[in-house]
């Protein structure tokens, strides 16, 4: 039986649009690992949703005048048509609010209750007698306890980003009134009583990051506190239950379930027992590192409570944020770059190199530089891999009327190129499958580095004996560049094997024929011109003039 893998990335909140930050540390690494491992003949699907319910996306709507399905329906398209733009691969994009989510979570929350890993408490919550609301904790604004700042939502202040425990002078968010404290049950889920499996859990998961797990340990040994998921708002998965009428799931219960019924759903559309697969599956979730409490704790919990009738994880790749010119991104401060401006003016796989080339497997950030992207989309990306595969098939056309030629002859050099081909698919393969997505891009350049200094020790354009064999190889590596290249820089790598003369999709080949010399002589190459155009510097010092400013 052939490898399966499903692949999630974080989903993301249907209210607003998304922008580099996002793409850097869930979408592009989830994608280069996906078509990775189709290329490796593993049957992979790679599943996203929006995430649609909750609090902020409610006010949001309201303010916008439309009904949260509307508000929601729209993020969902427009974020979908801008992952498109960025070449990721999604085999489905679906939404939490799918009636195939909202159906699932119930029928979780059902199973979780009956087996006892939920309880009823009565808690303390605002209320707005003038609206006849519970309000939420957004809902609620008022002076901060700790830095004195009027105006700051209840949960968080964004001058001190404290979390307050008890804002001052509170009113209520829609219609200033102050509120008032009463009783409301809530739905609790035993977090508490999953401790030790979790523990267990992760002490048998040899695939999750090591520093991750380290802290994640050191919460659980702090005690880990039973979770409140019930809202007492109008935009959720309603409860189940008659005496709930009126409270939906708190968003965070319901969204990791949009990973499975989305799962599902694309699966059992395909003739397949969705269950089995994702039983029989490596399960990937890639996440940034904010998100590592509800997907290392929550998540897992939930599903031990389902007696694992869905697997747990067995990848949680999680990583750093990204920083913009060393500074925190900040939608208000308009210190940001939303990806559909970004490709408005630069192609996808310009941005997919940058950010791919700089994202490591860990927690630190990782800062996105204009000046440092420019040099190196212009020194890296056109200067060494751009150079090397125009600079071959370009002399190909010219001197061999575009006819790959037999060679002349083995000379030590033609014998390292020829070992260094074979050698490709393993050493960007094995970063791969450790998730060192950086690394591998960085293989891969240094391949190509090496047959520009191959091209320019031959002299091929002396026309002396060895030009044969140095085209031969020359051409021959950018076969494998444009193999290996495919799970970085789809599009790129798309024209390069229409640019060699092939037929079907390269990225439809598999992984190991990046070491095998697939052009024979004699084959014709297709039409030849430059893949990448230089990055302008005027351009970049407009973009970075544009930050900042309203
Ligand atoms: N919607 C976005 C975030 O907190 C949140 C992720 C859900 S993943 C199940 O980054
Ligand atoms: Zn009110």
């Amino acid at each position: 039986m052939g490898r399966k893998a499903l692949i999630t990335s974080a989903l993301p909140y249907a209210n607003g649009e998304i922008h580099l930050g996002h793409a850097a540390s869930t979408y592009l690494p989830a994608d280069a690992t996906v078509r990775f491992l189709r290329m490796m003949g593993v049957e992979a699907y790679y599943i996203c949703a929006s995430d649609d319910f909750g609090t902020p996306i409610l006010i949001q709507s309201e303010r916008e005048n439309k009904t949260p399905q509307e508000y929601s329906a729209y993020w969902n398209r427009r974020d979908l048509a801008d992952f498109e733009a960025l070449d990721v691969s999604f085999d489905m994009f679906y939404s939490t609010s799918s009636p195939e989510n909202v159906k699932f979570a119930q029928y979780v929350f059902e199973r979780l209750n009956q087996a006892g890993h939920i309880y009823r408490r009565e808690i303390i919550q605002y209320y707005c007698e003038a609206d006849g609301k519970f309000l939420p904790d957004r809902y609620v604004r008022g002076t901060c306890p700790k830095c004195g700042a009027e105006d700051q939502y209840s949960d968080l202040c964004e001058k001190c980003s404290s979390i307050p425990d008890d804002i001052l002078d509170a009113r209520c968010a829609l219609c200033g009134a102050p509120p008032v404290k009463r009783p409301t049950t809530h739905y609790f889920f035993r977090l508490s009583s999953f401790a030790g499996p979790l523990s267990d859990w992760l002490d048998s998961s040899p695939n999750l990051q090591k520093d991750v797990k380290n802290y994640v340990r050191s919460w659980i040994k702090s005690g880990l506190e039973d979770w409140d998921i019930t809202r007492d708002i109008p935009w959720g998965v309603p409860i189940p239950l008659e005496e709930a009428a009126g409270k939906v799931l708190y968003g965070w219960f319901d969204n990791h379930l949009a990973y499975i019924s989305t799962a599902l759903k694309f699966l059992e559309a395909r003739g397949m027992d969705g269950q089995e697969f994702w039983n029989s599956a490596d399960i990937y979730h890639f996440i940034g590192k904010d998100i590592v409490y509800h997907h290392y704790l929550l998540l897992p919990a939930v599903r031990m409570g389902l007696e694992s009738e869905y697997k747990l994880p067995d990848y949680l790749p999680t990583r750093g944020h990204l920083t913009l010119q060393s500074k925190k991104i900040s939608k208000g401060r308009n210190w940001y770059i939303g990806l559909r401006d970004f490709l408005g003016e630069y192609p996808a796989d310009y941005l997919r190199y940058y950010l791919l080339s700089i994202t490591s497997y860990s927690q630190d950030d990782l800062n996105f530089d204009w000046d440092d992207f420019a040099t190196r989309i212009n020194s890296e990306l056109i200067g060494n891999l751009g150079n090397f595969v125009n600079r071959s098939l370009g002399f190909t056309a010219k001197s061999f009327g575009g006819v790959v030629p037999e060679p002349d002859g083995t000379d030590a050099d033609d014998q390292a190129a020829r070992l260094r081909i074979s050698s490709l698919a393993e050493s960007v393969g094995s970063q791969m499958t450790s998730n060192h997505i950086d690394r591998a891009v960085r293989r891969l350049m240094e391949f190509s580095a090496f047959f520009n200094q191959y091209f320019q020790r031959k002299e091929p354009w002396r026309g002396g004996p060895g030009t044969a064999s140095c085209i031969y190889y020359s051409v021959n590596a950018t076969y494998s560049i444009a193999v290996a290249l495919c799970p970085f820089l789809p599009g790129s790598a798309s024209k390069m094997w229409t640019q060699l003369g092939l037929e079907g999709a390269v990225s439809d080949m598999p992984w190991d024929s990046a070491s095998e010399l697939g052009i024979r002589p004699g084959h014709r190459l297709g039409k030849i011109y430059p893949i990448f155009a230089k990055v302008e510097r005027a351009g970049i010092e407009k973009q970075k003039a544009r930050l900042g400013k309203h």
